[in-house]
Formats: C-alpha cells, structure tokens, sequence
C-alpha cells in the first residue's frame, strides 16, 4: 500500500507540473535533473502529508528492504514514435517527456540524483532498451535474456573508491527502467540478495567477501572507457559481498565476474551464488506507464529473452540510474555537467 500511495503522488505532482509548462520548458528542465528534482521533492512531500496515507521516510524504508519499487500507472506514455533501433537518442515527444519527468522525480523522492557515466552510451541521462537490429555483440545481447546482475559492475560501490582511481564513480544505487511498450510481456525479473544468501552454505558466502575475483567492465561500457580511461576498467583483487551497516551489498556480472583461480572455493561460491540466483528469481511484469526503481545493492536484476522482432510497436523501455551523490568528489564528476559522473 505504501507504494501505491507513493505512486498516486508522484503521477499527480508530475501531471500538474507538466501541465503549468511548455514544451521548451520541460526540455530544459529535463537538461537539469538535480534542479528538477529539487523542485518537485518538497511537493510531493507536500502531496504525501496532504492525503497522510504513507510518509517518505516508510517509502525509503521499503525501497531499501525490497529488490524493487514497482510504479504502476505512474504516467501515461500518449501516442509513441515508433519503437528506436538504437540506445541513443530518446525520442523528443510528451510519452518520453513525462516518463523521464517522473522518474526523475521519483528518484529525487528516495534521496537519489539521475545520473548518468560518460563512458556509456556518450553519458546520455536516459536510454533505449530496445531490440537493435544488425550484426555483432550489442545487437545480439539487446535480443536476449539477462541473468541476475548489477549495473555498473566494475565501479566502486557508493562509500568506497576505486583502489588505482580515485576518479571512477560508484556505481548506481537504482536502476530505473520506464516501460513505453512490452507488447509481449516481456518481465524484467529481480532477485532479493537476502534471499539468495539464505539458500547458500554460510562458508560460501564468506568467500564471497574475499578479494578473490577479477571484474571487467559490462559491454555497453567497454568503448567509452577505453576512450576516456585507455583501457577496458578492470578489477584484479575484487570483492563481490559487502557488510554495509546492517545489510550486505552486492555486485556481480555474469559475464565480466571470475575467479582469479578457478581451481579454488572462490569458483565454488560463484557456482553456488548464480544457482541460488536462479531460484530467487520474481518476474515483474511490466506495463507501458510503469517504472519500476530496482535497487542495485540488495538485489540482482535481470529478464526474460526479448525476441528479434525490432522497431513498430516491440518492447521499448527507457533506463536511467539513480545515486546518492551527497558523498561524491568534484574529480568524480564531469565539469559542466549536473548529472553526468566520471568515466
Ligand atoms: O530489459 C530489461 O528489462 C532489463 C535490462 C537490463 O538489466 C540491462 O540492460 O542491464
Ligand atoms: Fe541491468
């Protein structure tokens, strides 16, 4: 319940401050989430005390206690372009508009800023996740399931620094996805870290938090940080399971996360992590109008395989991260930009 009032909140503070805007306004506001954010934060703090259901500090209790906080009907997506080709660039129309309007302020709401890496997709704040057409790796991952990982493996988790650049962000702490079109009813799925802890043996789990394997950076990642770092960002000495304050914290990749000896029980506890993955798994199903914020600290996320059909009316959803930013250094930031972090 708490979250269905949350989301009542937000669609109406987003629909009454789209309305009282034009169309140049609201794309120069979106230029600026970390103003847009704070503009909005105080009225739905207003809204929420105003209707007295739920308080934001029982929203951010839940969206740090549960893998994800699914938005049902938080906007409404209007008449579409054509589903994109490409991650970039998101169509200008008022459904992308008010999509990103809202996950802006949804965030801003649980302490978070939009933000985005310049070493992904150029740094744009806002992404197509959609079927691309063609040959070669990106295309043939955009058809595809995901197994259970986080974003932006290979960044220090927020409160830490990367140990040979002190320049490279944290990664996110939210995933937000916006869905547009999911004709197929593709699910994004998601898998509590607690309960994936609980179905392993205790000594596995140790191993987890020992600096035992080497992280690459995610695909979509690998050309900008070999343009701005030189080389692909990698982890030799890495741990993947962190004790931060009363919870633990994760990061994984299926693809760029390895033992450094594959001989040894640090291999045993990624088998037995990716298969208690595997039976964590809880589908979201979802719907054009929804958001859904997944938290990339407590739980893993992933989906179901997509199909090949590309363009028209085919699944098409808008992702953007979400950090606390309140901690981060000027040198971990791009000058001139509000929202775009280094890489
Ligand atoms: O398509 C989805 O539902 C999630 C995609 C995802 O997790 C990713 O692109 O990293
Ligand atoms: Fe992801």
């Amino acid at each position: 319940m708490v979250i269905a009032h949350f989301c009542t909140a937000v669609r109406a503070v987003v629909r009454d401050w789209m309305g009282a805007q034009s169309e140049p306004q609201i794309r120069e506001a979106l230029e600026n989430p970390v103003a847009l954010g704070a503009q909005l934060l105080p009225v739905i703090q207003a809204k929420l005390s105003a209707a007295g259901a739920t308080t934001l500090a029982e929203v951010l209790e839940h969206a740090w206690t549960a893998p994800a906080l699914h938005l049902r009907s938080v906007f409404e997506p209007g008449a579409l372009p054509p589903t994109p080709e490409d991650f970039t660039p998101v169509p200008v129309c008022p459904g992308t508009a008010v999509a990103m309007v809202t996950a802006i302020a949804a965030l801003a709401a649980l302490n978070s800023a939009t933000i985005s890496y310049g070493s992904e997709n150029d740094g744009h704040l806002f992404v197509n996740l959609v079927v691309i057409p063609g040959e070669g790796d990106i295309p043939q991952k955009s058809t595809r399931g995901m197994q259970g990982h986080t974003d932006g493996v290979s960044f220090p988790l927020r409160g830490y620094r990367d140990p040979d650049d002190a320049r490279i962000a944290p990664s996110p702490d939210f995933v937000g996805l916006c869905c547009l079109r999911n004709p197929e009813g593709v699910p994004t799925t998601v898998m509590p870290l607690s309960a994936v802890l609980e179905e392993m043996p205790a000594h596995l789990v140790q191993e987890l938090r020992e600096p035992n394997y080497v992280i690459g950076s995610q695909r979509t990642f690998e050309e900008g940080m070999i343009e701005i770092l030189g080389d692909e960002l990698t982890l030799d000495e890495a741990r993947l399971l962190f004790r931060v304050g009363d919870a633990e914290w994760i990061r994984f990749s299926h693809r760029t996360t390895d033992p450094v000896d594959k001989e040894s029980s640090a291999q045993k506890a990624m088998d037995a992590f990716q298969d208690a993955c595997r039976n964590c798994v809880q589908d979201i199903a979802l719907s054009p109008g929804d958001i859904v914020l997944v938290n990339n600290r407590i739980a893993l996320h992933g989906r179901s395989p997509v199909g090949t059909a590309y363009g028209g009316e085919t699944r098409w959803l808008l992702r953007t991260y979400g950090l606390d930013t309140t901690e981060l250094a000027a040198e971990q930031r791009y000058l001139g930009s509000p929202f775009k972090l280094f890489p």
